[in-house]
């Protein structure tokens, strides 16, 4: 075995992107088995891997780590991306509980049906620029310092700039209102590591098409 955290997803963004990004954040190499097929599931699930029969699923450590936020919490834990005590700890999980709900919306846009994809698009965009956007950045405002909590690069900030990064995708002058998340998001994307998985060539995943959310479907619900 490499020694390399191995990740157990399909080739796209979905549950597992967060994970990607937090583990580039960190510089921790790690490698990707790509489910192509419902059998590769299956084959999973039989062998006994996934603990409750889904994935994101990550080898690290001798474990086979399922829940998206559980991998989340220990890589976060393990590469000191979250915060120095319980209190800035607290703080990074309102925070990025707050980001897994936005997540959702973004994530989730793709699959709505043709007759509800707008109205979802502009509860999402209400959501991202009257909702949370406004929380980060009088959270910056209200401390002066250069990332989220304890003056140091948490979780936090990283998936922070993820979602600033996908938001944008889908509206280029989201961050227009809110002067001190775009010095954020140039700061962050600035931190050599994650410079990096900006790059193209990245194992960062492309904004997920149509046809990448059948090929998905087929896998995890036929
Ligand atoms: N709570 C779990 C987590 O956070 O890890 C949910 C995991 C989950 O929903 N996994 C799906 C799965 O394995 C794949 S992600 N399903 C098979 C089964 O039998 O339940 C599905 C998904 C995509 C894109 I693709 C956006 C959101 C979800």
């Amino acid at each position: 075995m490499s020694g390399k955290p191995k990740l157990h997803y399909f080739n796209g963004r979905g549950r597992m992107e967060p994970i990607r990004w937090l583990l580039a954040a960190a510089g921790v190499e790690f490698e990707e088995s790509y489910l192509e097929k419902k059998e590769d599931l299956t084959k999973l699930q039989k062998d006994g891997s996934l603990l409750f029969q889904q994935v994101p699923m990550v080898e690290i450590d001798g474990m086979k780590l399922v829940q998206t936020r559980a991998i989340a919490n220990y890589i976060a834990t393990k590469y000191n991306l979250y915060g120095k005590d319980l209190k800035e700890r607290a703080l990074i999980d309102m925070y990025v509980e707050g980001l897994f709900d936005l997540n959702e919306l973004l994530m989730m846009h793709v699959v709505q049906p043709a007759d509800q994809k707008q109205q979802h698009f502009a509860n999402m965009m209400d959501k991202a620029e009257n909702r949370y956007f406004p929380v980060f950045e009088k959270v910056l405002k209200d401390h002066g310092k250069d990332f989220l909590v304890g003056n140091q690069l948490s979780r936090a900030d990283v998936q922070l700039l993820e979602i600033i990064l996908m938001a944008e995708e889908y509206k280029p002058d989201i961050l227009a209102k809110f002067p001190l998340l775009q010095s954020f998001k140039a700061r962050i994307s600035n931190i050599p590591t994650i410079k990096k998985f900006l790059q193209p060539g990245s194992q960062r995943k492309p904004p997920t098409r149509e046809e990448d959310i059948a090929k998905a479907i087929k896998i995890f619900r036929s």
